[in-house]
């Protein structure tokens, strides 16, 4: 584990320099990235990796990794919030907005109103369309200047900053459009449906 102690709980007192207002209701900070994965880290596979975008079960676009790598890539800088109780502080991203995969499609509008995210391993995660468009999620293949570590999600996994860090997908593979909403693997088990961190959506009832 490469897990250093979070910042100790006096520090949220005492910082004066904005950070504080940048941390929801029940999260402290940390300086370290916790590792967080509901089961084993997949091989990653460069030369078989695909990521598709679909339209229910019809596809709308492909792409290899060389293909995903040629396309315009965005950079981000995010606050990350864990439902775990951790949020960690202007954090560095790099990848393609899924605006600009809509895009590559030939869509200017999501085809349906919800997103139903596919992993290798099987994890899966619900997001409305729209909080992945207008700039808000990315897939990301870089964190803090260098390739992502396939333990972060490596090759590629979703990024979508202002929900709770389990709507990050890690080894992110297909991006389903449905309708209606199809809760994921936390959100079959208890997890709020959206997951807003400024709400405390934590928990189904929040
Ligand atoms: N494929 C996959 N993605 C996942 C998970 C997972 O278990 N599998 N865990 C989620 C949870 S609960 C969190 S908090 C973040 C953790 O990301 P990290 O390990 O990079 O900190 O990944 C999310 N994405
Ligand atoms: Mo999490």
């Amino acid at each position: 584990m490469m897990s250093e102690p979070p910042i100790s709980r006096g520090f949220r007192g005492r910082v004066s320099d904005g950070r504080n207002a940048r941390v929801p209701p029940g999260q402290h900070l940390v300086e370290d990235f916790p590792v967080l994965s509901a089961g084993p880290t997949p091989e990653p596979d460069l030369a078989s990796w695909r990521l598709t975008l679909e339209d229910g079960n019809s596809p709308l676009g492909e792409w290899t990794w060389a293909q995903f790598n040629a396309i315009p890539q965005t950079d981000f800088t995010v606050d990350i919030h864990c439902v775990t109780t951790w949020s960690k502080l202007d954090t560095d991203w790099h990848g393609v907005s899924i605006d600009t995969l809509l895009e590559a499609c030939g869509l200017s509008e999501p085809p349906q109103p919800y997103v139903l995210v596919h992993c290798d391993g099987g994890y899966t995660t619900n997001v409305p369309a729209e909080d992945l468009l207008d700039g808000k999620a990315m897939v990301a293949t870089q964190f803090g200047g260098g390739p992502l570590d396939p333990e972060h999600g490596g090759p590629a996994r979703l990024l979508v900053p202002h929900l709770y860090f389990w709507k990050s997908a890690k080894w992110v593979r297909r991006l389903q459009f449905v309708d209606p909403e199809v809760p994921g693997f936390w959100e079959e088990n208890g997890y709020h449906i959206y997951g807003d961190p400024w709400r405390e959506q934590r928990y189904d009832g929040d």
